[in-house]
Parts: structure tokens; sequence; C-alpha cells
């Protein structure tokens, strides 16, 4: 790893260890807040304060200007299913009052499936570069993991710099009973998560009503409750016992991603299908109202970025959005499967708007850590920041002329206007959003020359550093 501060000496490949529920884990602290110490360790301290310092001088951020994050992703959320982004059939009420106090970003993406998305928005690298270019299901099928010697995770930096984090939620990229300090190493003070479903854990793989959670370290069936709302109000205690800030709080959602269920506010037995995914929507903007609400009770929401996303598109459920009918996407490097909602605000700071700018995943972290006045890590990242877009510092804002997907070998890029699939098919997004004519073989000048531009991006990128998954989804 080149850059010191993240050189841990841990490996990512201890022998297995399998703990049952109710096991509780000795949590290990590799990058903990300064404290009060030593002489020496006070000059190693002061070095490593200096280099904070010197990276947020370089940033525009005052550290006393630090904002708090609150990151929401939903998983397996299209954007069909958010009346800010023109369903005809989905009510979102407090999303879209979150949409209109912020920005709303109309061109966004991300991969069509939950680890390989997860792992470009934590690494702030695309699929070909860390590895991931499939799906993994870690606590199921086996390694590899998300490594923190090969990789450094976002939140890494920021708890360097001084912020509590947490995450709650799903995580997923690592078998938290092989390694039990996996969050910790990624850079979570604190986590409340369903690991994931575990091989060998028959309790594992319910995250809805009796939940199996893992709380900073301790393993439980949480009976009588509905894994949302434990995640949830998790946070809003994480938040309010660090409301002095500044803090990093990550809502990973376990919502809407299948089996479908009944929800607290849709408890109807008949229900089945589309009609349960309905009422698991309904849940995650009843949740980010209950988060905003939140955030304002505790008088943070002035200084609390929220950015709220979703990591894939839906499972294959119709939904009318703007005159078109959707079909759910997941799993494909079509629209459905991965243009994203994203939605960032922050009271005072950010002025509402709609915003075309191309973003993906990889933009994410540069993003977060611009705003933070944090320095990003030394190794190789293929995102930018949009933060000059966020807080109107159009003369820092070098915009995207591209953006990239991938799933396996299969690779995708993208202007405003149009797409070019690695196989050659190219489609007309403002046209056609829905990708049913194909332009490989026209000859109107405009796709032509687009075409020659998106194929030198394509032909620009490196091959997929190559894993050992022992089982995936995606090739
Ligand atoms: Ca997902």
């Amino acid at each position: 790893m080149k850059n010191a501060l993240y050189n841990y000496p841990a490996e990512c490949s201890p022998a297995p260890q399998i703990l049952e529920a109710g096991a509780v884990f000795p949590r290990v602290s590799v990058s903990p807040r300064p404290r009060v110490v030593g002489s020496r360790a006070r000059s190693v301290l002061c070095s490593v304060c200096s280099l904070l310092m010197l990276s947020a001088a370089s940033s525009w951020v005052r550290a006393a200007d630090r904002p708090n994050f609150l990151f929401i992703l939903a998983d397996d959320l299209g954007l069909e299913w958010l009346s800010c982004y023109g369903s005809e059939g989905q009510q979102t009420p407090n999303i879209d009052r979150l949409a209109a106090a912020g920005v709303r970003f109309e061109n966004v993406w991300a991969t069509p499936l939950c680890t390989p998305t997860r792992l470009e928005m934590l690494t702030g690298r695309y699929p070909f570069r860390t590895g991931w270019t499939v799906h993994n299901d870690v606590p199921r099928w086996g390694p590899p993991c998300f490594d923190w010697n090969r990789e450094i995770c976002l939140v890494r930096p920021l708890r360097a710099a001084g912020y509590a984090t947490a995450i709650a939620g799903k995580w997923q990229v690592n078998d938290l009973r092989t390694h039990p300090d996996a969050l910790d190493r990624h850079g979570f003070d604190e986590h409340c998560v369903w690991p994931g479903f575990e091989t060998g854990n028959p309790a594992s793989p319910e995250r809805y009503f009796d939940p199996f959670v893992q709380t900073n370290g301790k393993r439980e069936v949480r009976r009588g409750k509905f894994g949302p709302d434990v995640f949830r109000e998790f946070l809003i205690d994480f938040m309010q016992r660090h409301k002095e800030g500044p803090f990093f709080a990550y809502y990973s959602m376990v919502l809407p991603h299948p089996p479908m269920t009944k929800t607290p506010r849709n408890l109807d037995t008949t229900a089945s299908g589309p009609a349960l995914y309905h009422g698991m929507v309904d849940y995650i903007d009843f949740e980010v109202g209950e988060l905003v609400k939140s955030l304002r009770a505790l008088a943070l929401d002035r200084n609390t970025v929220v950015i709220f996303a979703s990591d894939n598109g839906a499972p294959g459920l119709k939904m009318r959005m703007r005159g078109l009918d959707v079909v759910g996407g997941k799993t494909k490097l079509t629209e459905a499967g991965i243009h994203e909602p994203l939605i960032v605000t922050w009271p005072g700071r950010i002025k509402p708007a709609v915003r075309d700018d191309l973003v993906d995943f990889s933009d994410i972290l540069p993003t977060v850590l611009d705003v933070a006045g944090t320095k990003p890590p030394e190794n190789v990242l293929d995102g930018r920041s949009f933060g000059p877009v966020l807080l109107g510092q159009t003369a820092r804002y070098a915009p995207r002329e591209w953006i990239f997907s991938q799933l396996g070998s299969k690779r995708v890029v993208r202007d405003k206007r149009y797409k070019l699939w690695s196989d050659g098919r190219l489609f007309d997004l403002t046209a056609d959003p829905l990708e049913q004519h194909d332009l490989a073989t026209g000859d109107a000048p405009d796709s032509r020359a687009a075409r020659q531009r998106l194929q030198s991006v394509l032909d620009s990128l490196p091959p997929d550093v190559k894993l050992p998954f022992t089982r995936s989804i995606g090739e």
C-alpha cells in the first residue's frame, strides 16, 4: 500500500473460524481517533496531524466547517419507483421533499449488482481495477473478500481525519465470522449490520422480521423486531451520541431487496409480488422521512449532508415512468439495471437543482472526501469529485465527458446522449432510453462521431484484474 497511514499489517485470509449466534467478537481498533498519549507517540501523532492539516489546507473547506454525512443506500431500487424521478405508480413524498431541497442528479450509473457497485462506491475504483467485476456473496460463497490490504474504503480517510463512523444495514463483502474485525479495518467505529446469508448459519438469511443482526460484534436474532427499524434506530442513536460531529453515518438499507416482505406499514397478508414491493418502497420512503426528522430534532440538519442513492436497478417488476413501461433490470447493463437515483442535500450550503452532469459510483468517494475537506487516498482512483457542482464552485469543476459501468466481461460507456456497449451496440439515450433501436450500423454523422469517441474510451481502459472467485453472478 502506498499510503503509510493505511498500511495495516493484517492479512485478509486467517483460518476460518465459524461462530454461532450469540457469540461476541473482540473488537480490534486499527485506526482510532487521537487520544492522550506519551511523548514519542505524541510526536508521531503530531506528524500525522501535520499531514492531515496539510491535506485540509489543500482543500477548499476549513476543519470547523466539516459537515456530517448521512449516506442512505437502497438495495435494488430502480429510479422508476420514485415519484421525484417521474414514477407514475408509486408515491415517495419524503424522498421527493429531499430531492426538492437539494440536488437531484439525472445521469448516474452504478453497476447492475450489489457487490460490484459497493466495491466501486467504497473504493472510487472501477471493477476492472479492483477485480470485483461480478457479484460475490462472500458469507455464502467464500473468498475473495473486500480486502483492506488491497483497497482503501471511503471511511478510512474520514476516520483518520477525525470523523466518527458507523454503518447500519447490509455489508455482504466480508464474512464477519472469518474476519470479525473487517468492519473496523475498513474504517467503521461502530456497526449494526445484517452480515448477509452465511453458509452454515440457518438464522442468517433473515433480514426483515426477527432479523439476524451483528451489533458491534454481538450476533443475535432480534426477535419481534423488523430489521430496518433496528438499523435506523441504531443510526439515529449514533448520530445523537456524536452530534458534536463530525460523523459519517452509512445506512446500507436491506430494503427493497427480495425476498418480498410485508412491512410494519403494510401487514396485508394477502399481498404478494409487486404489492409487497410497493410496500417495501413505501417503507424506504418512511425511513427517509424519519431520519430527516431526527436530524432536525437533533439540530443537525443544517450541518449534515444527506445522500440518497440505490446500488442497482429493481428486480424484474414493471413500473410506469415518464410515459414509459420500465421493467426492472437488476443483473443487466441496460438503463433499467444501472441508471440510479442520486440526491444530495445540505440545507443552506447546497442550492436546490436538477442536474444532468454525468456521474458514476466511482465519483462518490472523491466527492465525499472533497466535501469533508479530506485528502483522497494515494491509490489510483477512477472517480472525480462532483463536490463543486453541489457547492456552486464552478471554477474548480472538471465535468466528466463519459461514465462507465461493467459486469463480467461486458462494458458500457456513455456521454450525455449516446451509450456504447463493448459488443458494438450504440443507443441514443435521449430518444431511446429503453435501448430498442441499435444505431451500430447507422451512418448519421452524430452517431458515427459518438461511436468513435466512446470506442476510444473503451479502448483506453485496462483489462480486468483477476480475482479468484469460486462462485459468482455476472459471467
Ligand atoms: Ca442490490
